[in-house]
């Protein structure tokens, strides 16, 4: 687990550089877990390579993770990566997206852009999701590993679609997961070699803002009930400050069978008055 200077070296790294990487997050018997699913998944749904460029003609992806293997549910959660974007974003962060990302021999190099560019806010501005690319093959030059472009999360524009620019190569060892802030310029590398690169993307955002997979949707609710309760406020089952994802002033970890859910900001409030003047509120 990391310490808390830790988490803070790391947290002030993506603020100041974009990015950071923690060696060694993951242990080996997790990755080799986790390949051996993804193999199993591709094979038994007889997933094939994405169907557009962007995505990468020999690139397998498979979203909506969560849903295909409970092992998957380890990842958002993971304890050596959590509490880093916590520390960046705050504690009701969401998840965004989970996908695998496996780039096939072959894959040519993906056009250099942000995550959330079509998100019209006025550039640089603070981190609103962070991507974690968990490396389960080693990352190299010549199998396609992730390209960044550091310090681009400050810069007041956005790339220009298809254009090359000069990119420094995140090579890292299976298990090392690199986080970046989604402002930050980035693409998938090229994959010259003859192995599969395995890779996840799994993005965290603000609990105020819209997810990029709608996971409240996607994910069965008989399977978001199996979930750890963190896992089903991750999903988007919970209430930003007291105020943001209500159900009729209901919490919407109710519906997943949990008693009490956190408290409306409205109602938090008249409680704390009445303990403090002794008077009840309306119930
Ligand atoms: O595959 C990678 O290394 C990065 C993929 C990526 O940035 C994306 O698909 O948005």
């Amino acid at each position: 687990m990391l310490t808390d200077v830790q988490i803070q070296a790391h947290a002030d790294r993506i603020r100041n550089d974009g990015f950071t990487v923690i060696e060694g997050a993951a242990s080996p018997e997790l990755i080799e877990g986790l390949i051996t699913a993804l193999q199993r998944i591709e094979r038994e749904h007889q997933l094939g390579p994405a169907k557009t460029s962007f995505e990468g003609f020999k690139t397998v992806r498979i979203n909506n993770l969560l849903t295909y293997d409970d092992l998957f549910w380890e990842v958002p959660l993971h304890g050596n990566v959590l509490p880093v974007v916590e520390r960046v974003l705050d504690k009701e962060c969401l998840l965004s997206s989970f996908c695998s990302l496996v780039l096939g021999p072959g894959q040519e190099a993906q056009p250099i852009h942000e995550d959330t560019q079509l998100i019209p806010l006025p550039r640089p501005h603070i981190p609103i999701t962070i991507n974690a690319i968990w490396a389960l093959s080693d990352f190299r030059e010549d199998n396609g590993a992730t390209r960044i472009i550091p310090g681009s999360h400050k810069y007041d524009s956005s790339p220009e679609y298809g254009h090359d620019y000069a990119a420094v190569t995140a090579t890292m060892k299976a298990g090392s997961v690199m986080l970046f802030d989604s402002a930050l310029w980035h693409g998938g590398g090229a994959n010259d070699s003859d192995e599969r690169r395995f890779a996840f993307s799994c993005a965290y955002c603000w609990g105020w803002m819209r997810q990029q997979e709608n996971l409240q949707l996607g994910i069965p609710q008989e399977t978001a009930k199996r979930f750890p309760r963190r896992l089903q406020e991750l999903c988007g089952y919970s209430v930003y400050k007291g105020q943001f994802g209500h159900i009729d002033n209901h919490d919407p970890i109710e519906l997943l069978g949990r008693e009490r859910g956190k408290r409306m900001v409205w109602e938090a409030t008249d409680a704390k008055k009445a303990k403090m003047t002794g008077v009840a509120g309306k119930p």
